[in-house]
């Protein structure tokens, strides 16, 4: 295999597998599915040209006299992509380690790490492609026979995990791993970066619902209590690899924003948190959501975002902003929400 072919295609590789690796975050419908499949394809693709790399630099790392400045990062990228797929097939095949950080978050981390340091190896390293290194016929035949392995690699470990009844034959099309069902409350927390509200007291608490809407309103607790309760049966499924199915009792987000009158303008509808946490969804879904006051037959707790939590199923855990606050009807999308998942909890309000 021509050096630079090898070091290229391990480019494209790891960063499409990055690429498609964020991508399944977002995922939380079946239909969503081929996109786990084509990122475990590129991780396996990875393999044979991690092997054919390692092949040929294997004796200059041996030798530390031929060892320059870049090395180092070099070989931190060796490691971190042996860690990344490792902890990536283990977790498909083992669902390990199940806790916090759990094989799914340490497979992130690892590719986070990766990215960056990769990132140095390539500036320091990097040659580029020249048309001698795609000449003849055996390179194109050993990439497409990485391609097949990597076509094959779903099906193989499916086949492998119910065969050896591995618990990875019992995850999720995410990935994830179950955490009950039909438990009421007593599911796992997951507040995922700073977050950390005081209990909010029911008699203070207000949702507002503002925005783009003729009529704005703010509800307390006891008046949303009176609102027609309807149920859903949904799936939360967390990004760092547990799911659970519940039933979910609150309020119709379609019928408050019918009460509060949606403007011709509005687009998305935005669910603010206490802590400064918020998502936002297109209005049509948004509708269909559930502002969730009850799960199962209790009361939600508050580490599971009482008085109020946004029930949206299809999507991932990340976007059911818990201790919700205010509604607001937008009338274009919120990029700034992006950095509020990654900041929030910094302000006054959180203790
Ligand atoms: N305000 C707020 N809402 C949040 C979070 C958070 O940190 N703050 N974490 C999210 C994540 S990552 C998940 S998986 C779910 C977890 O809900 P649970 O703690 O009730 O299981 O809440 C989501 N809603
Ligand atoms: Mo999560």
């Amino acid at each position: 295999m021509p050096a630079r072919v090898v070091d290229w295609g391990l480019f494209g590789l790891l960063g499409a597998a990055l690429l498609t690796g964020l991508g399944t975050l977002l995922v939380g419908r079946p239909e969503g599915r081929w996109l786990f499949i084509l990122h475990s394809g590129l991780g396996i693709a990875i393999l044979p040209f991690l092997f054919w790399k390692l092949r040929r630099v294997f004796p200059r790392l041996m030798r530390p006299s031929r060892w320059d400045g870049a090395v180092a990062f070099s070989l931190m990228t060796t490691f971190l992509v042996a860690f990344t797929v490792g902890t990536g097939l283990v977790w498909a095949l083992w669902l390990e380690p199940a806790g916090w950080p759990s094989g799914m978050n340490l497979h992130a981390y690892f590719a986070l790490a990766l990215a960056a340091v990769f990132w140095v190896h390539v500036l320091t390293r990097a040659k580029p492609l020249r048309v001698q290194d795609l000449r003849g016929r055996r390179w194109v035949l050993r990439a497409l026979g990485a391609g097949l392995l990597a076509g094959l690699s779903w099906e193989a470990q499916e086949g492998i995990s119910r065969w050896l009844n591995l618990p990875g034959s019992r995850r999720r099309f995410t990935g994830s791993r179950e955490a009950g069902r039909f438990t009421g409350n007593a599911f796992p927390v997951t507040n995922w970066m700073l977050d950390r509200p005081a209990p909010l007291p029911l008699e203070q608490w207000k949702l507002h619902v503002h925005g783009a809407v003729r009529r704005p309103m703010t509800l307390s607790y006891a008046q949303i209590r009176e609102l027609p309760q309807e149920e859903t049966i949904a799936v939360l499924d967390c990004t760092g690899g547990w799911y659970t199915e519940q039933r979910w009792r609150g309020i119709r987000v379609g019928w408050l924003l019918d009460q509060a009158g949606v403007r011709p303008e509005a687009r998305f509808v935005r669910f603010l948190s206490v802590t400064g946490y918020r998502w936002s969804l297109p209005l049509e879904e948004a509708r269909r959501a559930l502002l969730a006051t009850h799960v199962g037959d209790e009361p939600l707790i508050h580490e599971h975002g009482a008085p109020m939590r946004l029930v949206a199923p299809g999507r991932r855990g990340f976007q059911w902003v818990k201790w919700v606050v205010e509604v607001e009807v937008l009338s274009a999308p919120d990029p700034g929400q992006w950095i509020a998942i990654f900041l929030s909890g910094l302000r006054s309000g959180s203790s």
